[in-house]
């Protein structure tokens, strides 16, 4: 592997399961036998915006109640320490919509999460086109505290909406010398397909998963186990002998 400095890392459901938040496939895709594709879409919301507040209040109370894992610190650790080892980068992208990153990163400079399907702990407001940070529920349409419009959604990329910061993501996939993705499945576009940019930019790709996930075969390398103990090995690696 070439010399890296520039690392790109996109996390799933995964990386969250040892922390008590069950995955989508977990359930067979299913929220109390609806498909997620029913409930996480503009169109179920338009439907029947009670079914969505109820899914998206439900477990915004769960994240409330976790912690993160080994694997949620091993790569703070390494978004802290590996630009300064190396004078090199790390963006760390996730599809999932807890703040389990956010924690285990704490308020570290110059670092962040970025949030690609939003975010349990932020409410959009459709009115006023407002974002501010949420704990409570949403179902009994509480007003805007920026227009007091009671047309708070929940801050999340529904199916058929476009996912946020992709320029950045893009931009980050085409200076990466390392790919690595971590519990994810591959099933849901466009993240399934960032291996296939970084790999046709000619970054090393790496896919740390329970199994073999869908884009599987696009990956250079594979590490098959629990992310609590493949993740904190791999920062081990990365960081050991960089000063
Ligand atoms: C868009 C927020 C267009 C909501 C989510 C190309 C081909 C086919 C379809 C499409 C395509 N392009 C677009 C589509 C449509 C669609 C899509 O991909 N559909 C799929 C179902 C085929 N994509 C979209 O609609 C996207 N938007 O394309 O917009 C557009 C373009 C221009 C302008 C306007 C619009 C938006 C997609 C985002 C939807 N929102 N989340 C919410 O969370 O409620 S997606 C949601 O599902 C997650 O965020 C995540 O992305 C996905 C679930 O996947 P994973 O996170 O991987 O979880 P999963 O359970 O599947 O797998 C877990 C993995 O972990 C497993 O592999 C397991 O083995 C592993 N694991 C388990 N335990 C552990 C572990 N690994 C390690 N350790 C463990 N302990």
């Amino acid at each position: 592997m070439e010399q890296v400095r520039n690392i790109v890392i996109l996390t799933g459901a995964g990386v969250s399961a040892e922390s008590g938040i069950g995955t989508f496939r977990d359930a067979g895709g299913l929220w109390e036998n609806h498909r997620v594709e029913d409930v996480a879409t503009p169109e179920a919301f338009a439907r029947d915006p009670d079914l969505v507040f109820r899914f998206y209040d439900t477990r915004r109370e769960q994240v409330l109640q976790v912690e993160p894992n080994a694997a949620h610190h091993a790569l703070a650790r390494l978004q802290r320490e590996w630009p300064a080892r190396t004078g090199g980068s790390v963006m760390l992208v996730t599809q999932n919509v807890d703040d389990l990153h956010d924690r285990a990163l704490g308020a570290a400079d110059g670092a962040e999460v970025i949030h690609m399907h939003g975010e349990h702990l932020s409410a959009w407001c459709t009115a006023c086109d407002g974002r501010t940070r949420w704990t409570a529920s949403l179902i009994d349409s509480p007003p805007c505290p920026s227009c007091g419009a009671p047309a708070l959604r929940p801050d999340i990329v529904w199916f058929g909406e476009m996912p946020y910061r992709m320029d950045e993501i893009f931009a980050a996939l085409e200076d990466a010398d390392l790919f690595v993705s971590i519990g994810t499945s591959g099933a849901v576009y466009p993240a399934a397909g960032f291996v296939r940019t970084a790999a046709d930019m000619g970054a090393h790709t790496l896919e740390l998963n329970l199994e073999p996930s869908q884009g599987t075969d696009w990956f250079d390398e594979a590490r098959h186990g629990p992310a609590t103990q493949t993740v904190p090995v791999w920062v081990e690696e990365m960081l050991k002998g960089k000063g």
